[in-house]
């Protein structure tokens, strides 16, 4: 009896130490991304294909990734900057230049986009588009009457509805809040100019008397909780909560709004470039593109996947506005040492 029961054990820890020694010996892949901005059945599916595991942290903001890559030990492998930052992390050395021969599915993304892309990533080399988006108001219908959205104005932030309520947000990033704004006051979202600023920084001490916190991730529960009535919202990340409760409503702004088309990068110091072009591969599927989009519900710059979205997702305008509303759009540009400017006004704003 004690002999097999000494055998048992033996197996036992054979087995442990076995399990143990595969899971070491795993490959890991770092990702780093935007939170919501993946369907995460795909991530499992990928570990699973590709016998490896992925570690996956997420950011609210371009400066709070750039914060922590800079500042972190931990090394990422892919993360997803929007064009205004792919600019600023090539131009400090921060990324790899891609070889476009390992990812087979590159022929997918529609060349119209790339193009595009090449305006912040000149001849294409460090950045994959993973999806392009526009910035909206996200807000409660049981609370905010029709009269107070008819407008469909930026300016509804401003409105004497909200005062003294508590129940406005905006994003806590300093090129959309101050973009906002500046579209409002009809500049493109790229002038830096005194004049310009002078006019975004009028508006913005109205607005402010409405506004009880930027942050870019709260009102994804708040707004259906109805602890915020309105908020400045990604309209991704606004049609993913309106899926779910009828009492929510967004808008895309009548004088327009910001355009951003965010990444897929890699960064120099990866640890696991290989697994790394597998996995921008495998995102640029076909099929896994298609089913990440109805995931997220921001516009896929891959045109095959594309091609298979439903009917309802391909005309919906809140994700595909026509033309006329893209040409009142602008597109979050680097501006060198003038988003200074930017973000000095957004700090001096928040500090209110
Ligand atoms: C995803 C938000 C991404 C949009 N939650 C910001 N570029």
């Amino acid at each position: 009896m004690k002999k097999k029961q000494a055998i048992t054990l033996m197996i036992l820890m054979l087995l442990l130490f076995f399990i143990g020694s595969c899971s070491k010996n795993k490959p890991v892949l770092y990702i780093f991304n935007w939170s919501d901005y993946i369907d995460p059945e795909l991530i499992e599916e990928f570990e699973q294909q590709n016998k490896c595991t992925i570690k996956y942290s997420t950011y609210d903001s371009n400066e709070n990734m750039l914060t922590k890559i800079m500042s972190s030990r931990e090394s990422f492998d892919l993360v997803f900057p929007s064009g205004d930052h792919i600019t600023i992390m090539r131009d400090s050395n921060l990324l790899e230049p891609l070889d476009i021969r390992k990812i087979t599915n590159y022929q997918n993304l529609d060349s119209t986009l790339l193009e595009k892309a090449a305006s912040f990533d000149e001849g294409n080399k460090y950045a994959i588009p993973y999806f392009w988006g526009l910035t909206g108001l996200i807000y409660n219908k049981r609370y905010v009457p029709d009269e107070v959205i008819n407008s469909r104005s930026w300016n509804i932030l401003g409105n004497a509805f909200f005062t003294g309520k508590n129940k406005v947000t905006m994003l806590d990033d300093a090129r959309e809040v101050v973009g906002a704004a500046l579209i409002y006051n009809g500049y493109d979202l790229n002038d830096s100019s005194v004049m310009a600023l002078a006019a975004a920084e009028k508006t913005l001490a109205q607005w402010d008397k409405n506004i009880t916190q930027f942050d870019s991730d709260s009102y994804k529960n708040e707004v259906p909780d109805g602890t915020t009535w309105l908020a400045q919202a990604y309209n991704g990340d606004a049609l993913q909560v309106i899926d779910n409760s009828p009492d929510l409503g967004f808008i895309l702004p009548v004088e327009g709004a910001s355009l951003w088309m965010d990444n897929i990068a890699m960064l120099k110091s990866s640890n696991n470039k290989e697994l790394a072009y597998k996995f921008i591969n495998f995102l640029l599927d076909a099929d896994i593109g298609k089913r990440n989009t109805e995931y997220c519900l921001y516009a896929t710059p891959n045109k095959a996947a594309g091609n298979l979205l439903p009917e309802t997702l391909k005309n919906n305008t809140l994700i595909y506005p026509g033309d006329e509303y893209l040409n009142k759009c602008y597109m979050i540009n680097a501006l060198g040492e003038d988003v200074k400017k930017i973000d000095k006004l957004f700090e001096a704003i928040k500090l209110n």
